[in-house]
């Protein structure tokens, strides 16, 4: 068992994300298990669920002429337009049935406002806003975050990013996620992750607290 100082990051394992979804990552499903496995070694484990207003501003649909996997300047920066997903209350935004984590006692729900969308569990889009996390897992006495689920290059790799700003020694799990990966986004991101000093190690280790 890991100790109360570790918790366990499980983003966005909802249908949306999932083969068949709305947005659906490549092999998504297969994380399910894996992130079953993990949860059972960790006190603490934190939910989160992408979870979007119908108007919300990542949407394709909701830009006259534009299409999915474009990009297009916000007051915040440059934005994706996603297929529309994980709309709040919708069958897709719900959590994979198979996922066994009775455990868990927070969820963090992101991209909530219609403005601005929240691949991180920790910070908006507008890298401002923050959504109560760090504050949550200080308050608990957490150190180290263990992060995995979907999609890896973005909401995984930007809550990664984010948890080591907020000063917590950070662990991306690369077998427990899986990646978009749009226009090389996916190299991208490990390099980030590299560079900010993110720990990148597999399940096994993890589980064996080798890392
Ligand atoms: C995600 C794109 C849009 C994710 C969420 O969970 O990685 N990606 N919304
Ligand atoms: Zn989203």
């Amino acid at each position: 068992m890991r100790s109360a100082e570790d918790v366990l990051l499980l983003i966005d394992l909802q249908y949306d994300f999932m083969p068949g979804g709305a947005l659906a990552v490549a092999h998504g499903d297969e994380v399910v298990p894996v992130a079953n496995r993990l949860a059972q070694a960790f006190r603490n484990v934190v939910l989160t669920q992408d979870w979007h207003p119908a108007e919300h501003v990542s949407f394709a649909g909701n830009h006259a002429g534009r299409q999915p996997f474009e990009t297009i300047a916000l007051p915040y920066g440059e934005q994706v337009l996603w297929p529309t997903h994980c709309v709040q209350g919708t069958e897709g935004a719900a959590l994979h049935r198979d996922l066994a984590v009775p455990h868990a006692r927070a969820v963090i729900r992101k991209g909530h406002h219609a403005n601005v969308d929240s691949y991180s569990a920790f910070l908006e889009a507008d890298r401002t806003t923050p959504t109560g996390l760090a504050g949550y897992l200080r308050d608990l006495g957490v150190k180290r975050v263990y992060c995995c689920g979907l999609a890896t290059d973005y909401c995984v790799a930007w809550s990664a990013l984010d948890a080591r700003a907020a000063g917590f020694e950070t662990v991306m799990i690369e077998d427990a996620s899986r990646a978009i990966d749009l226009n090389g986004s996916l190299a991208t991101a490990w390099q980030q992750l590299s560079v900010a000093g993110v720990k990148r190690a597999q399940t096994a280790e993890v589980l064996s607290c080798a890392v």
